[in-house]
């Protein structure tokens, strides 16, 4: 189980603190499955220097994968990306006039050469970034899969349980 004292193996970061709500569901995702995550508020347009020295420096502190939650002009996972040979998936916060939608465009479009996996605006965007990010690293930890297996099926019994309305 994660523990304080584990070493990180997911990087969560954050375009700004108002971003904490959504990007929580990741981190609560990520312990739920015992994977040891840091979280950080680090913005591609507000700080950049820190952005590039976060990015550049996760491989080797024992990163493996990098999740970037951010909202409007949402260019932090683009940036990580574009430092860092880690798979970074990137999460649109909901927010300002177009409510999620321009953070998405500019998550998932992406150049040819630097890419981000993209996830579903909010919440549900932030919860599977921590699923895919254990998916990720279950590909060479059986025991984490094993965890991935009994999630899924417990979603499924619930599923069947909650067929009948009436
Ligand atoms: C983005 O601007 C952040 O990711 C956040 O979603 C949005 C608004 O930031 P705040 O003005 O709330 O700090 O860079």
């Amino acid at each position: 189980m994660a523990s304080s004292k584990t070493a990180p193996l997911v990087g969560i970061v954050l375009g700004s603190k108002s971003d904490a709500e959504v990007m929580n569901a990741a981190k609560e995702m990520l312990d739920e499955l015992g994977v040891p995550s840091e979280m950080r508020v680090i913005s591609a347009h507000r700080s950049p220097e820190r952005t590039l020295e976060y990015a550049s420096t996760a491989e080797s502190r024992g990163l493996e994968v990098l999740i970037a939650g951010a909202g409007v002009a949402a260019a932090l996972p683009g940036v990580v990306a574009a430092k860092s040979l880690l798979p970074v998936i990137g999460v649109p916060v909901p927010g300002g006039h177009l409510a999620g939608i321009d953070a998405l465009l500019a998550i998932c479009q992406m150049p040819k050469g630097v890419p981000v996996a993209t996830m579903a605006i909010g919440t549900a965007g932030a919860a599977n970034a921590g699923l895919f990010a254990a998916q990720i690293l279950a590909a060479t930890r059986p025991e984490l899969r094993e965890k991935l297996r009994a999630w899924r099926e417990k979603r499924k019994a619930e599923a069947l349980a909650g067929e009948e309305l009436s």
